[in-house]
């Protein structure tokens, strides 16, 4: 059929890669991606009949739809991805790792004609905004109607970055099929040494839209590395300060930890009169490099939100509630009686009934055999939304430059061990600080929630190279800044005796963050600890917010017998990098440790 297909393109490179690809899937035809709206139209259109999307109510939810996936289709799946280098040691401990050759021989038998009576979708897009130094182009191709409907919010798709290709003549080739979604044949393969990601038998997220964490976090992370810049799992935020003066910060929280909803956070009642505002730039990736000035300048590389859905209302995020309303795809929620959606913890009564994510009747109080509640929504169900109907939009999203980044946050979800907020001595320390965050899982990956796991820079996921050259790197990247940003950790999550959280958080976090720009623009003093320097207690703005009695010291403390147990674990996750992991992060560990002794 390739020569019959009429390519709108001259782009031998491009064209000898899709007839190559369709040599392999044996698709019925090939329908290139424009990204103008009446193409988009015709895919909804098409969708709609296939089932593969339902239509929400149109009055209420304008250019909204629902998609279910495959059950157990519902989030990363990390055991199956793969980074496919010559050598093993480039992938590191921190990956699973396959040779190219082996990856490409297994994965082509299960792309060998998957796309039979299916059409297969080109789609140019774009990483950041068009033609900005900043961005990368990549191409996917794919059998899913629901992968192409996303990519055109979450990406700059179409003809504009068609012919931005055809100008650098390079481009990330991301193959996927949705094959017969079984999990038992599915791949998710990264070849960052010849910038290729192939993907299979996945239609959900992270596993199908290869524009965001396949390229813009494992690729980009690798070609960052090379070409001295980073790549990484960050939201990127201004925040206005009453004197109109837009204070920018990005920051590091692994899957389902609060990066969306910190973004897009307004101010709470008590500080409002101080006219804080925030304004969003990014909510999952930041792309970083050093610019003339010797400081840390940030683009988000994506053009949409891929948010959760769970715990989304009027209280936590109502930017966000806002910005859903939309022309948004909603993913794996409860479909009301009148075509609206609900999921857990969503603005509202509960519902009397409805279809849950599952496609099953579901009514309000219902138990399965265990007595456990059926869930209306999956815990990772997610909604994709356009960055441009956020209220919140910073007018520099488009911008080729990025925004200049005055501190860098590191998070996690810890519900004893780690303070509210400290900040690192310097940036070496920072590194550390960083390299040896851990978190409770969460349901955006496949495997155990609340197990406790090591997940440096919230990148384990997502470093698409040996993590020990990855610290050098981000050691590196310290020595060619004038002005590094400082590094400072949050967490959100620390319980008390009762297991209830010892901070609100949402909106009341600006409360934090505005106490680490007082100490990014050196105005206040610190309380220095063995771990890092903490907050006076006078020093977080707590007008209008009523804490019990304690908790702030509670949130504040540093107990060293917990913290040296911790560097336990710490040095036992060091150790599997052997020679690769940079001695600067060994030493920074004996300071720790000898400081933790010294306060014991
Ligand atoms: P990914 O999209 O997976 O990368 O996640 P994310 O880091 O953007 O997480 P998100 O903001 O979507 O939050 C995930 C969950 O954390 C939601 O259920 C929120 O309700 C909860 N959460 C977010 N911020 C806070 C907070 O400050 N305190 C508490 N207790 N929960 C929070
Ligand atoms: C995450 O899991 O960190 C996400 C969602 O942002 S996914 O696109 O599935 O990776
Ligand atoms: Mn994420």
């Amino acid at each position: 059929m390739s020569e019959k297909t009429k390519h709108p393109t001259n782009n031998k490179k491009l064209i000898d890669w899709v007839n190559k690809m369709e040599r392999i899937c044996k698709p019925d035809d090939i329908v290139w991606i424009d990204g103008s709206e009446a193409q988009k139209k015709q895919l909804e259109k098409e969708a709609l009949s296939t089932g593969e999307l339902i239509q929400l109510n149109q009055e209420k939810l304008p250019g909204c739809f629902l998609h279910r996936t495959a059950l157990d289709d519902v989030a990363r799946t990390e055991h199956l991805t793969y980074i496919c280098t010559k050598k093993k040691r480039d992938a590191g401990p921190n990956n699973n790792w396959m040779a190219p050759a082996t990856a490409y021989r297994k994965a082509k038998a299960i792309f060998d004609g998957a796309m039979r009576g299916r059409t297969m979708y080109v789609i140019p897009f774009s990483m950041g905004p068009v033609g900005s130094q900043f961005s990368k182009i990549g191409v996917e191709i794919t059998d899913s109607r629901y992968v192409v409907l996303n990519m055109l919010i979450m990406t700059r798709a179409g003809v504009a970055a068609l012919r931005q290709l055809e100008k650098q003549d390079h481009f990330t080739k991301c193959l996927h099929s949705k094959a017969e979604l079984d999990i038992n044949k599915r791949l998710i393969l990264h070849f960052p040494e010849e910038n290729t990601i192939w993907s299979v038998s996945s239609g959900y997220g992270g596993n199908a839209l290869l524009g965001k964490k396949c390229l813009s976090l494992r690729i980009a992370s690798f070609l960052a590395r090379k070409e001295r810049w980073l790549a990484e799992h960050m939201l990127i935020m201004g925040i206005e300060e009453p004197n109109g003066h837009i204070e920018y910060i990005t920051a590091a929280f692994p899957s389902a930890c609060g990066k969306t909803n910190l973004a897009m956070l307004l101010p709470p009642e008590g500080l409002k009169v101080k006219g804080y505002r925030i304004w969003t730039v990014g909510d999952d990736i930041a792309w970083m490099r050093v610019d003339s000035d010797g400081t840390l300048w940030a683009v988000n590389p994506e053009a949409g939100y891929f948010g959760v859905a769970p715990g989304t209302n009027s209280h936590a995020n109502p930017n966000m509630v806002e910005t859903i309303k939309k022309n948004t795809i909603y993913t794996n929620v409860l479909l009301k009686k009148d075509g609206t959606v609900w999921w857990e913890g969503a603005d509202g009564e509960v519902p009397e009934e409805g279809i849950d994510w599952q496609g099953r009747p579901w009514k309000k109080g219902m138990v399965d055999v265990s007595g456990k509640p059926v869930l209306a929504a999956h815990p990772n169900s997610r909604f994709t939304t356009p960055i441009s109907n956020c209220p919140t939009t910073s007018f520099r999203v488009e911008q080729h430059h990025g925004v200049p980044i005055s501190a860098i946050v590191f998070g996690g979800r810890r519900q004893y061990l780690a303070p509210l907020v400290f900040e690192a001595f310097n940036w070496q320390h920072g590194v550390f600080v960083g390299a040896t965050m851990a978190s409770e899982r969460t349901a955006a990956q496949m495997g155990q929630v609340g197990e406790v796991r090591r997940d440096p820079m919230a990148m384990l996921p997502f470093c698409g190279y040996n993590m020990g050259y990855y610290f050098k790197h981000w050691l590196d990247m310290g020595k060619r800044m004038t002005k590094p940003p400082k590094i400072f950790h949050v967490n959100w999550f620390r319980l008390d005796e009762t297991g209830k959280f010892l901070w609100p958080g949402f909106k009341e976090n600006l409360r934090v963050l505005e106490w680490i720009l007082e100490r990014c623009n050196n105005k206040i003093d610190v309380v220095r600890t063995p771990i890092g320097f903490i907050p006076r207690p006078t020093d977080i703005d707590l007008t209008g917010l009523k804490l019990p009695d304690g908790a702030l010291d509670k949130l504040l403390e540093i107990k060293s017998k917990d913290w040296l147990e911790e560097l336990k674990g710490v040095g036992t996750f060091f150790k599997e990098f052997k020679r690769d992991l940079p001695k600067e992060l060994w030493t920074e560990y004996i300071k720790l440790s000898n400081r933790l002794k010294v306060n014991e």
